[in-house]
């Protein structure tokens, strides 16, 4: 992390001579430098980045990138980038993902832009792409959130194409391996079953247990949710996230994913800030604003992010253990980071300059 951070700093401050920029009028990072030093916010354009959330984050960035690096909208990279996760098959996202506990998938989805707008969809079936249904509320409609039937009728209304109810290969084993208990209880904590190692706990990684396993069959990474945040070229930010939510998850539930604020939150004077893990408790601090609001106090992304986490384990207590919870951060400068409840999880960066996963700290 250490060298993460001295490459993003050095690399920044070159950046800075070698890239124009302006400043900003808004309450954007007031520290600047090393912690202490406070001078003028700077907002450096030329400079796109985007980070995502797991290694799956790697292909996702690259979609990002094909609009990024054209200098195109921060906005229809974050859209293009997780289109790229929702298209495959996997545990946590798209319509391949698992079902919830009455064997239907249903998504959740958010995006916002850098002018505060922004949209999402709760409990949506059917549909291939739910952050592009996503956009679409935040386009074309005076709401922000539609959920459930209301939300399919307004994809359909738009021209997505309604997808057969079926779930996939992997998803029916899955269900079927969870069908055999099937306690009905709401199955938290993915992330928990991945060690550092890759190694489930208590199983094999081939698709048993309650929770989504930690690799697939085929050895490829269960992921989960994808959260995206990206600065383009001119300087702007924009977010988006998507996913199937928990695995086997009750009947109606949404997560913080599609709650704008909780799962997503870009402020295009400070930062934007995403989160995984267990959304009830990203929820319920306000997760994603709350990271933001820590940069717009001085904090650098990385210290954001540990605030937040800490405070949920603060309200915790115990219970944090049982738990995984994580957010990743970028701010006006160009400047990421993230932080985790348990170790395991790292985020996917890609700029100009290079591209690769970043492992982050956790409290565990
Ligand atoms: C949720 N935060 O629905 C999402 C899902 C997730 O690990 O990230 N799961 O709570």
């Amino acid at each position: 992390m250490l060298n993460r951070r001295y490459f993003l700093q050095s690399s920044f401050l070159g950046l800075l001579g070698m890239w124009s920029g302006r400043r900003l009028s808004g309450a954007g990072a007031r520290r600047v430098g090393e912690a202490g030093s406070v001078s003028e916010p700077v907002l450096v354009t030329g400079h796109p980045v985007v980070i995502s959330t797991w290694d799956t984050g790697l292909a996702a960035n690259k979609g990002a990138w094909d609009v990024l690096g054209r200098n195109g909208a921060a906005l229809d990279a974050v859209e293009a980038g997780v289109m790229v996760t929702e298209s495959t098959i996997n545990c946590c996202v798209g319509l391949g993902a698992n079902p919830d506990r009455d064997g239907i998938v249903t998504l959740d989805a958010s995006i916002m832009d850098h002018r505060w707008n922004c949209g999402s969809v709760g409990a949506l079936e059917r549909i291939k792409h739910p952050i592009s249904v996503a956009r679409r509320v935040m386009e074309k409609t005076p709401h922000v959130i539609l959920v459930g039937q209301g939300a399919q009728q307004f994809a359909v209304a738009e021209g997505f194409p309604l997808e057969p109810q079926v779930l996939s290969e992997d998803a029916k084993k899955a269900y079927e391996q969870w069908l055999k208990k099937s306690d009905y209880k709401p199955v938290i904590n993915i992330e928990n079953t991945k060690g550092n190692s890759g190694v489930p706990a208590g199983g094999s990684g081939g698709g048993s247990g309650p929770a989504a396993p930690a690799r697939l069959p085929d050895g490829e990474w269960n992921h989960d949710t994808i959260g995206m945040v990206a600065m383009d070229a001119a300087g702007n930010l924009s977010g988006s996230v998507t996913t199937s939510g928990m695995g086997f998850k009750m009947r109606g539930r949404l997560g913080d994913s599609p709650i704008i604020g909780a799962g997503l939150y870009v402020d295009n004077e400070v930062g934007a800030v995403t989160s995984t893990g267990q959304g009830e408790d990203v929820i319920r601090v306000c997760g994603s604003h709350s990271v933001v609001e820590c940069m717009r106090q001085g904090m650098g992304p990385e210290e954001a992010c540990k605030s937040v986490v800490e405070r949920i384990i603060r309200i915790k207590g115990e219970k944090a253990k049982e738990i995984q919870v994580a957010f990743i951060a970028l701010n006006k400068r160009g400047e990421t980071g993230g932080y985790a409840i348990q170790p395991g999880f790292s985020y996917a960066i890609k700029n100009a300059m290079e591209e690769r996963m970043v492992a982050v700290k956790s409290h565990f």
